[in-house]
C-alpha cells in the first residue's frame, strides 16, 4: 500500500486538509493505495512556492533548462522498469504496451522539449528602407496548470510539462486522480533533476476539487488540459472572465475510412489496432469504421474474426495484447452504451459483454470483450459519443461524398485514418475530413515536432513542437527606431 504525497516548493508533503482518495487496481478491483485529496489551501501553497521561484527560474538559459529536462529523461531510463509495472498496474494496460509506448514516450517527451527549446527563436521584421527593427520578445506566460488524464498517464503528463518548463514557466501540475503513480514517481525526482524548489509542483485530488482550484486561481496564467469534452467545455466556461490562455485536448469520435482499393491486409491489420489498442481508451483510437460497400463482407469478416481472437487478460503477462479498462465506473459507462446499442436493434458481432476474469488474481477487474456493432444509424448516440472503451460501429458506403459525409457527421474533429492505395483520392479526402489529425494508411504515427490537436468539440489549440512553446510563452512586439526614417 502506498501513501502517495503532493510535490509543492521541492517538499513531498501531505494535503493541508488530511483528506485521501483510495486509489484502486483496474484488474483486481484491489486497492493500491491513498492520494492525497487536495483541495483549494494545497493550491494555495503551490501557487506561493511557484511565485517564489518564478523570477530566477525564469530568467535561467535554455541551456540550463535543457540540461534539467535531460536529467530527468535519463532518471526515466533509469527506472524505466518500475514504471512500466507502476503504469501498467495503476490502469489496467499491459505491461508490454507500457514498455513500447507510455514510458519511452514520456521520457522522449522530456528530451524532445529540451532540445526545442534550444532551437526556438524570437522572429525579426525590418521594412525595407531599415527605419525600424521589429523583433519578437517571447517570454514566459508565468504560473501555469497542466492537468492530464488517466489513459496515457506518463506520456500526457510529460506532454504538457516538459513543454511549459522549458520555456521558462513554473508549473501546478495535476495528473488524474485515477492514475497518480508514475506521475508521483516522477515528482520525486525533480529536484535531482536540477529544477529549483517551487519550479515544478504536483499536486493530486479531484478534478472538482483541487482541479477546479487550479483553474480558478488568478495568478495561474495558463491551462493545459486533456479529458472529456465535458470538462473542458466548464473549464473554458469557468475561465472565460479571467481570459486565461487555454489550450483544450479533449474527446474523438474518429472515422477510419477504408476504401475498396486499400491494400487489405495493413488496412485490416492497424484498424484492429487503432479500435483496440489500450482497450479503446485512447483519443485517437478509431471507433467508427467505414467501409466501401463492395468489400463491407469481407473486412467486416475478416476484421471480427481477428477481434474475437483477443482475449483481455492480466495486464502483467507479458504476453496480453488487450488489459482492463481503467475503472469499475467505466466499465459501467461503457457496458452501457453497448446495452443501448442493443436496444437500438444493433447487431453485436462479436463481444458486448464482461470478459471472464482471465485468472484468480484478476477476479474482480475491470474487462470488457472487444466489441464490434453494425445495423446503426449514424445519427444514433452509439455512432455520436464518445464511449472511449473497446467498442466500434461498422457502417458500409458507397462512394467517396458519402464517405466523408458520413467521416464529417460528428461534432468531434481529432483524427481520421484513411486506407486507399489511390494517391489522389487520399490526398483529396485527407483536405475533406474536419479533424486536426489525418493519417493516410497507417495510424498514431507521430512526429513530436507536428502541430497535434482537434477541431470542433476535440478542443481548441495545438500541441507538439513550437506550437507548444508558443502557447507556453507570450510573444511581446519590440519595435525599435534605427533613426533611418519617419518615427
Ligand atoms: O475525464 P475528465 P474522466 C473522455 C472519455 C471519458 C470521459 C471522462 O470519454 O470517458 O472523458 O473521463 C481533471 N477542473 N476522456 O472523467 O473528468 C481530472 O481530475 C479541472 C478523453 O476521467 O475530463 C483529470 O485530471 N480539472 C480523454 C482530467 O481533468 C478537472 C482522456 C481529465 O478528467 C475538472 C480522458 C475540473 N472541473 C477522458 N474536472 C482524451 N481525449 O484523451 C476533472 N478534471
Amino acid at each position: 500500500m502506498f501513501h502517495l504525497k503532493n510535490l509543492i516548493g521541492g517538499e513531498l508533503l501531505d494535503p493541508k486538509d488530511g483528506g485521501w482518495i483510495e486509489n484502486i487496481e483496474p484488474a483486481t478491483g484491489d486497492v493500491l493505495g491513498q492520494i492525497p485529496r487536495s483541495q483549494a489551501a494545497d493550491v494555495e501553497l503551490a501557487v506561493q512556492a511557484a511565485s517564489r521561484a518564478f523570477p530566477s527560474w525564469s530568467q535561467t538559459s535554455f541551456e540550463e533548462r535543457s540540461a534539467c529536462l535531460r536529467r530527468w529523461g535519463a532518471l526515466i531510463a533509469n527506472h524505466a522498469e518500475a514504471l512500466i509495472a507502476a503504469e501498467s498496474q495503476d490502469n489496467g494496460k499491459p505491461v508490454s504496451l507500457a514498455r513500447s509506448v507510455d514510458i519511452p514516450r514520456a521520457q522522449k517527451n522530456l528530451e524532445f522539449f529540451a532540445g526545442a527549446i534550444e532551437h526556438f527563436a524570437s522572429e525579426a521584421h525590418i521594412p525595407a528602407d531599415a527605419s525600424h527593427i521589429h523583433y519578437t520578445h517571447r517570454k514566459p506566460v508565468g504560473i501555469v496548470g497542466c492537468i492530464s488524464p488517466w489513459n496515457l498517464p506518463l506520456y500526457l503528463f510529460t506532454w504538457k510539462i516538459a513543454p511549459a518548463l522549458a520555456a521558462g514557466n513554473c508549473v501546478i501540475a495535476k495528473p488524474s486522480e485515477i492514475t497518480p503513480v508514475t506521475a508521483w514517481m516522477l515528482s520525486q525526482w525533480a529536484t535531482e533533476a536540477g529544477f529549483p524548489e517551487g519550479v515544478f509542483n504536483v499536486l493530486h485530488g479531484y478534478g472538482h476539487e483541487v482541479g477546479q482550484a487550479i483553474v480558478d486561481h488568478p495568478q495561474i496564467k495558463a491551462i493545459s488540459f486533456t479529458g472529456g469534452t465535458q470538462t473542458g467545455a466548464h473549464i473554458a466556461r469557468t475561465t472565460a472572465g479571467q481570459f486565461k490562455k487555454l489550450s483544450l485536448e479533449l474527446g474523438g469520435k474518429n472515422p477510419a475510412l477504408v476504401f475498396a482499393d486499400c491494400n487489405f491486409d495493413s488496412a485490416l491489420r492497424t484498424t484492429l489496432r487503432s479500435s483496440f489498442a489500450n482497450q479503446g481508451q485512447i483519443c485517437l483510437c478509431s471507433s467508427r469504421i467505414l467501409i466501401e460497400e463492395s468489400i463491407y463482407p469481407a473486412f467486416r469478416d475478416a476484421l471480427v474474426e481477428k477481434a474475437s481472437r483477443i482475449i483481455p487478460g492480466d495486464p502483467t503477462d507479458e504476453t496480453t495484447k488487450m488489459g482492463a479498462v481503467v475503472s469499475a465506473a467505466h466499465r459501467d459507462k461503457v457496458l452501457g452504451y453497448i446495452q443501448t446499442a442493443k436496444e437500438l436493434g444493433a447487431t453485436v458481432l462479436c463481444g458486448g459483454e464482461t470478459s471472464p476474469a482471465p485468472n484468480e488474481r484478476c477476479a474482480n477487474g475491470f474487462f470488457i470483450q472487444p466489441t464490434i456493432l453494425e445495423g446503426l444509424d449514424a445519427q444514433c448516440s452509439i455512432n455520436q459519443e464518445e464511449i472511449f472503451g473497446p467498442v466500434i460501429t461498422l457502417q458500409p458506403f458507397r462512394s467517396e461524398t458519402e464517405a466523408v459525409q458520413l467521416a464529417n457527421n460528428s461534432s468531434y474533429g481529432l483524427a481520421a485514418t484513411i486506407w486507399t492505395e489511390n494517391l489522389e483520392q487520399a490526398h483529396r479526402v485527407a483536405s475533406r475530413v474536419e479533424t486536426g489529425i489525418a493519417w493516410i494508411n497507417c495510424w498514431l504515427v507521430r512526429d513530436l515536432r507536428t502541430p497535434f490537436g482537434g477541431v470542433k468539440a476535440s478542443g481548441v489549440g495545438r500541441e507538439g513542437g513550437f506550437e507548444a512553446l508558443r502557447f507556453f510563452t507570450e510573444p511581446q512586439n519590440v519595435c525599435v527606431s534605427t533613426g533611418n526614417g519617419a518615427h
